[in-house]
């Protein structure tokens, strides 16, 4: 083994652990670490059975070395520093450099080998969400096997037996651990074709995780059961989380986990999917059909699939409105409605500070510039190309482009929306109805079961007139 089959061909910034001994070095595959929270590029297999890679948001594939037909991983649990989104970095617990740690990819039927280095300051062990294993290998602390002890490196070793969506995460002190941040995706690809899998163009992965963290302070408190003040994909809060960007016309996946403590209604705009998969394998074609939001359970994953044939920036958020905020966002007197006029020079003069929060609603919270702690998230920050988009948290977009190249992950910027398709002030005239025409020609024949039901679409070039259609024969074709 040399070093480039090593890193696979990958170009990432990875850097060995220093600390562990040369001796021990020998044996054991060189851990590789990440220095920074980006999205990585898929990491294109250089070693084993080919598969089309998944990009991990804000996130990356660990590396592995073959040994004997074996695939070789090695973690090492570890406190890290993650930045959450700009202006914030937190004290967690994670693999290899980051939190969550590093996407785990192998092909079914593959043996793999996992070194797991307990770099913490208490014992811990891994849990393989999903998989097929023997008994001995399921990682949970106490039931399974001894939990591994700091400083010591244990060996997990099984086949991944089915293709699938799958998370890793600790079974010892699992309140502390993931509440610290300790978790981490698994892809395991299909060996041949499959009748349930679908080929795709892109293929997304990323954990539900939250935190709760104090304003100015930087380590999550552990004791915190449901009252979390950050709500995060993949350990960032947007507008730290980065887009999903596609081509149009390509196939896409989107693989979800959920760690945290509550449910979380995932929601894309401007397409459909269907839930092709969950942690228990591939849906049956039969059992799917098309949604726009998907509830995801503690401790469940779901694999959405779509075709993402609508050009633009579509929000891709969890729907639960408090999960798009950041800090700040908690424990606010309601002021709506209450006019304070008179009351807040009063209360300057005892309180110099003193400013007032939300009485004509929260939206002028995404454009103020109030002081707040370091290290601290303003609730609402995110910005785009027609001023604040006003939420934080679990929100990102879904960037689809006829430009953009095929494997290109990079960001497009801002979607150029063709004029006259944007919403805009009623000021007492319409536009030219005839402009509507057009628009109503591209949705014509493509929304699924209504088969040609647009009237407008089979008026002549120049009219705007209603096509009435009388009951009868062609009525019942459409319905
Ligand atoms: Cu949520």
């Amino acid at each position: 083994m040399n070093r480039r089959n090593f890193f696979g061909g990958a170009a990432m910034t990875a850097v060995a652990v220093a600390s562990v001994s040369r001796v021990a070095m020998a044996a054991l595959p060189e851990p590789v670490m990440m220095g920074k929270p980006d999205t990585a590029p898929p990491l294109v297999p250089a070693t084993g059975r080919p598969y089309s890679p998944v990009v991990t948001l804000n996130g990356w594939t660990l590396p592995w070395r073959m040994n004997q037909n074996v695939k070789e991983f090695h973690l090492v649990a570890e406190p890290v520093v993650r930045e959450i989104a700009p202006g914030m970095n937190a004290t967690l617990w994670g693999y290899n450099g980051q939190s969550p740690g590093p996407t785990i990819e192998v092909v079914e039927g593959d043996r793999v080998r996992i070194f797991l280095t307990n770099k913490l300051p208490e014992h811990t062990t891994i849990h393989w969400h999903g998989q097929r294993l023997p008994n001995g290998m399921d990682g949970v602390g106490g039931l399974n096997q001894k939990a591994v002890p700091v400083g010591k490196t244990f060996v997990y070793e099984f086949v991944a037996r089915r293709p699938g969506t799958f998370m890793y995460h600790p079974h010892a002190d699992e309140m502390t651990q993931m509440a610290m941040g300790m978790m981490g995706f698994w892809v395991t690809h299909p060996k041949d074709k499959h009748p349930l899998i679908q080929e795709v163009q892109r293929d997304f992965c990323f954990l539900l995780n939250a935190y709760d963290i104090d304003p100015g302070s930087t380590t999550p408190m552990p004791n915190t059961m449901t009252d979390f003040n950050l709500w995060t994909w993949n350990s960032r809060a947007f507008p730290g989380i980065d887009s999903l960007n596609v081509r149009q016309g390509d196939q896409v996946r989107i693989r979800i986990g959920n760690l945290t403590m509550t449910n979380h209604p995932i929601h894309l705009h401007g397409h459909e999917f269907v839930v092709s998969g969950t942690d228990g394998g591939p849906t049956s074609i039969g059992s799917r059909w098309p949604e726009v939001t998907t509830d995801i359970a503690v401790g469940q994953m779901r694999q959405i699939d779509f075709l993402a044939d609508e050009e633009g920036d579509w929000a891709f958020h969890c729907h639960k409105s408090h999960h798009t905020m950041n800090p700040m966002g908690h424990d606010v007197p309601n002021m709506i409605g209450v006019d304070h006029r008179g009351l807040v020079a009063k209360i300057q003069k005892l309180v110099p500070d003193y400013m007032v929060m939300g009485e004509r609603g929260m939206a002028d919270m995404g454009e103020m510039q109030m002081p707040i702690p370091e290290q601290t998230l303003p609730m609402m920050t995110g910005t785009g190309p027609f001023g604040p988009v006003e939420m934080g948290g679990m929100f990102s977009m879904l960037k689809v482009r006829k430009d953009q190249k095929p494997g290109d992950y990079s960001n497009p910027g801002w979607y150029k929306q063709p004029a006259g398709t944007q919403s805009f002030e009623w000021n007492g005239t319409l536009p030219e109805p005839a402009r509507f025409k057009s628009e109503m020609a591209a949705v014509d024949g493509k929304v699924p079961g209504l088969n040609n039901t647009n009237p407008m679409a089979s008026t002549d070039k120049t009219t705007t007139t209603l096509a009435v259609r009388k009951p009868g024969a062609a009525s019942q074709k459409t319905h």
